[in-house]
This record gives structure tokens, C-alpha cells and sequence, in this order.
């Protein structure tokens, strides 16, 4: 059987790494080499979880830890069947911060295991490739300051960085680890040549599930 699907690719890693900016710029870079491509993120602030999510990470209000986390989980599940149906119509989606954030994030909780951090994003559609933008963290410094949301301390920051490091472990995953420190033309490059051939390679296998 021959498919011909999009890819899934992720981009995560630390605070101030460039994401975004390499998300937006690799979307670009595929539709003009002729792949159909869209940029997601998560949390995604517009649905009504996602605007929790957002009062939350502001600080406007509290939430029980394991409850954000369930929440973080349930925003990116009521997006599952539109990120399905786009890879099953041939448009490859390019994704800010996907369920590694989320384990990395609520893991470095006091309490809270790998295990158990993972279990609510077990299913969702498997990513064809992980880039993580790895940056010292006196680097992403002088991208600027922390701003005033949830997370953004140095402590926190080194914590979820060690969680990110027993998730790379997963040979189930195709991880790229990127040096972020690099100037975005150059980060930009040497993303877009992993996409292409993770891109190749997916559009002729079907969407396995994350983590099963
Ligand atoms: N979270 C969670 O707890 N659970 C979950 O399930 C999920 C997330 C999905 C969401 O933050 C927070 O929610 C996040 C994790 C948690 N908390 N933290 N901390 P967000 O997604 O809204 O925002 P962010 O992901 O924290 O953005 P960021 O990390 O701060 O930025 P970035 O996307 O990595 O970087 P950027 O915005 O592209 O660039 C930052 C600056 O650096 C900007 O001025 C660029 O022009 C500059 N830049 C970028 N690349 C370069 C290079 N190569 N050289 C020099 N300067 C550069």
C-alpha cells in the first residue's frame, strides 16, 4: 500500500532556543521545496482548555499540579483528529512543543514520575521527527530575561532540561539534537535537511501512536 501523508515534526527544547522562530521559518522552507506545510503550537491558547492553560502559565490563576498537567494533555488530544486528517491529506505539520514538554515540565515537579507524566499522552500521533534546540543556558540569556510567566527561573529550567535528557533516551523516536547556538540561517539549514528526509521517509508509512 502506498501512502502519501505529511510529516509530523517537532521542535522542543529549551527556553529562548528559537523555536518559534525555526518553526516559522522551516514552514516556509517546505511549502516553497512544494510540501503543503502548517505550523501548530502547544499549549494552544485559543480553545477554551488552552485559554485555562494560559491564565495559568500568566499566573492569573492557580491549578492543582496534576490537573494543569491532565490539561496540557486534553489540549493537545482535542487537536489530535485535526493533526490526523491534515497528515492524511499530504500536509506535513511543523509543531511548537509537543507532549515532551509536558512530561518534561510537570516531571520536574517534585513527585512526579517519568511514568506517570507520560501515561495521558500515550496514543496521540507519533512524531517522524524531534528536534531539540539545545542552548547553554548563559547563551539563551543574552537572547533576554526570563519574563514574568510560570517556569521561567534558572532552577526549573535545569530541572526540565534533565527530564528532556531521559526522554532522548527513547529509541522509539527519531531525536535530532540541534546546537541552537548557532546563527538562525545556520540552525535553519541544518533543521530543514533532517525535515526533508524525515518528510521522505514518512509520507510512505502510516501514523503510528506516541509512546505505544
Ligand atoms: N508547557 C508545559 O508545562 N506543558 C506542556 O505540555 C507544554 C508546555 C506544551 C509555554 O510557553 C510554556 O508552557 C513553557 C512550557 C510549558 N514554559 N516555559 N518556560 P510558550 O510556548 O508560550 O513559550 P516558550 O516555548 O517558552 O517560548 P520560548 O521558549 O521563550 O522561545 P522560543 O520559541 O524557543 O524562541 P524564539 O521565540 O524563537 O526566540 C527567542 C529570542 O531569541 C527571539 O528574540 C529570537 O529572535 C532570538 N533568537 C532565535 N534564534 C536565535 C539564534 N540562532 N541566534 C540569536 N538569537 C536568536
Amino acid at each position: 500500500m502506498s501512502y502519501r501523508r505529511g510529516a509530523l515534526i517537532v521542535l522542543e527544547g529549551v527556553d529562548r532556543a528559537g523555536k518559534t522562530t525555526q518553526c516559522m521559518k522551516l514552514v516556509q522552507a517546505l511549502q516553497q521545496s512544494g510540501r503543503p506545510a502548517e505550523m501548530i503550537r502547544f499549549p494552544d491558547r485559543t480553545t477554551k482548555i488552552g485559554q485555562l492553560i494560559s491564565a495559568y502559565l500568566e499566573k492569573k490563576h492557580n491549578l492543582e499540579d496534576h490537573t494543569v498537567h491532565l490539561l496540557f494533555s486534553a489540549n493537545r488530544w482535542e487537536l489530535e483528529p485535526m493533526i490526523r486528517q491534515k497528515l492524511e491529506q499530504g500536509i506535513s505539520l511543523v509543531v511548537d512543543r509537543y507532549a515532551f514538554s509536558g512530561v518534561a515540565f510537570t516531571s520536574a515537579k517534585p513527585g512526579f514520575s517519568l511514568e506517570w507524566c507520560m501515561s495521558p499522552d500515550v496514543g496521540l500521533p507519533r512524531p517522524d521527527l524531534v528536534l531539540f534546540l539545545e542552548l547553554n543556558p548563559a547563551v539563551a540569556a543574552q537572547r533576554g530575561e526570563f519574563g514574568a510567566e510560570r517556569y521561567e527561573t534558572s532552577e526549573f529550567q535545569k530541572a526540565v532540561m534533565q527530564r528532556f535528557q531521559q526522554l532522548m533516551k527513547d529509541p522509539s523516536l527519531n531525536w535530532q539534537v540541534i546546537d541552537a547556538a548557532k546563527s538562525i540561517e545556520d540552525v535553519h539549514a541544518e533543521i530543514k535537511t533532517h525535515s526533508e528526509e524525515a518528510a521522505e521517509a514518512a509520507q510512505h508509512q502510516p501514523i503510528a501512536e506516541l509512546w505505544k
